[in-house]
């Protein structure tokens, strides 16, 4: 069963009808009364907990689903990162896995009946050097190996690429080369989340927006529901998809996570005439920029150093944004910052994500995902209905489980991260 619509199809030739007839477009999900019982109870309703809902309805027929947020669907990092979508990662385990979310991202509108305007439109990450070009072509020949088109590019070819980069060996930060991923690209976010919402709402999946999860009820090892602002719901399968505040929820149930949380903030410009067609990051420079589809231009750069779980833009982020965009495009200078935001992130010791079972059995984890969140929220999904359909970890996350802390088994993806933490 594959992405069935019971709401209205989009279309151009809809809009038009719509537009002569002036008829209402549906709402894209509906409002419910909560039940009281459900199959699977998912916390947040970000893109992870919207795509596991999506999946378990359209792969496995699993309809009795709650998606619950404490605020409105999509606001916390699932609207507040950069849309940038790649899977030029470092270990074999982290590249096959997101170039799979690459794979479902190219399929997206079509079987969603929504654009999320995936633009493949190239992503460069600049060497400034030795050690970082080095570490650029251990990941072209493990993104090699595994089938994902990536490759190291010398100062021309990044001129050619983005000719608004100062690429001369005067400048203070000179650029030695670049890892090219030509598959990577950004994404309209919210088209994103508003998609999964509304194809998951049309199979049966009931989100709750404003309603918390202040409690989750665990007996002889298993969970039983939760405690939530609009009362106390039972369910054998209860996921954590917080991105934020994952460690708080999964402290409800009693698990303890290896998370510390941190404000990644991010800014836009005013619009300008199109200019940079690709995606460009400077781990050094901790900046990455790419310009949207309306001319601006949205920069982000690491995480905060220090942990919070506050959402409030700083001064000091846009002096250091400044400062380091003009180093590398020092014409920009006249353009001015319009917004800027925050938002969190979950870091794990690893930089790798958090997924599948925990010692509480029938509660499950889908976190920890640092700033790769946006990234990998289809494949995640898709991985996490499976698991909760069939009772058996995937192989494409077993990497990614929470024992592999006490083991010794890390995931280390730190060099492949946008930019240093
Ligand atoms: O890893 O590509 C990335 C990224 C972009 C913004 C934050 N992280």
């Amino acid at each position: 069963m594959r992405g069935r619509q019971v709401g209205a199809r989009y279309s151009a030739f809809g809009l038009l009808r719509r537009g002569l007839t002036r008829r209402d477009w549906p709402p894209a999900w509906r409002h419910h009364e909560l039940a009281r019982t459900y199959d699977v109870v998912i916390v947040g309703a970000g893109v992870h907990g919207l795509a596991t809902a999506y999946y378990l309805a359209s792969r496995h027929g699993i309809t009795n689903v709650a998606v619950l947020d404490k605020a409105y669907l999509g606001g916390g990092g699932s609207g507040r990162n950069t849309a940038i979508i790649r899977s030029n990662y470092l270990t074999p385990d982290g590249v096959r896995f997101y170039d799979r979310s690459v794979r479902l991202y190219e399929s997206l509108a079509a079987e969603l009946n929504f654009n999320v305007m995936f633009s493949q439109r190239g992503h460069l990450t600049l060497a400034h050097n030795d050690g970082s070009l080095r570490t650029m072509r251990w990941r072209a020949e493990v993104n090699k190996l595994s089938g994902v088109d990536s490759e190291v590019i010398g100062p021309a070819d990044i001129k050619r690429l983005v000719p608004y980069l100062d690429v001369s060996p005067e400048t203070r930060y000179p650029i030695l080369g670049a890892l090219y991923h030509p598959p990577g690209g950004t994404i309209r976010h919210d088209a994103v989340n508003w998609g999964y919402a509304r194809a998951a709402d049309a199979l049966g999946v009931q989100i709750h927006q404003n309603t918390e999860v202040t409690g989750i009820d665990a007996r002889d090892g298993r969970v039983q529901g939760v405690q939530t602002t609009r009362g106390a719901i039972s369910a054998p399968i209860v996921v954590n998809c917080t991105a934020g505040w994952s460690s708080l929820v999964a402290a409800l149930a009693g698990v303890r996570l290896p998370i510390s949380t941190h404000p990644l903030q991010a800014a836009v410009t005013e619009p300008v005439k199109m200019f940079l067609r690709t995606v460009v990051v400077s781990g050094t420079l901790h900046v990455y920029v790419s310009q949207t589809d309306r001319g601006e231009l949205v920069f982000g750069a690491s995480t905060d150093p220090y942990p919070s779980y506050s959402m409030r833009g700083t001064l000091e982020f846009t002096e250091e944004l400044a400062g380091h965009v003009l180093a590398l495009m020092p014409s920009i200078a006249k353009l001015r910052l319009l917004r800027q935001w925050a938002g969190l992130c979950d870091m794990t010791p690893d930089f790798s994500p958090i997924m599948g079972i925990t010692p509480v059995e029938g509660f499950l984890l889908d976190v920890g995902w640092g700033t790769y969140g946006f990234k990998a929220g289809p494949v995640a999904g898709e991985a996490m209905a499976e698991l909760i359909a069939t009772g058996k970890t995937p192989e494409i996350i077993s990497a990614f489980d929470l024992a592999r802390f006490a083991e010794g088994r890390l995931v280390g993806e730190k060099g492949a991260a946008a930019v240093g933490h």
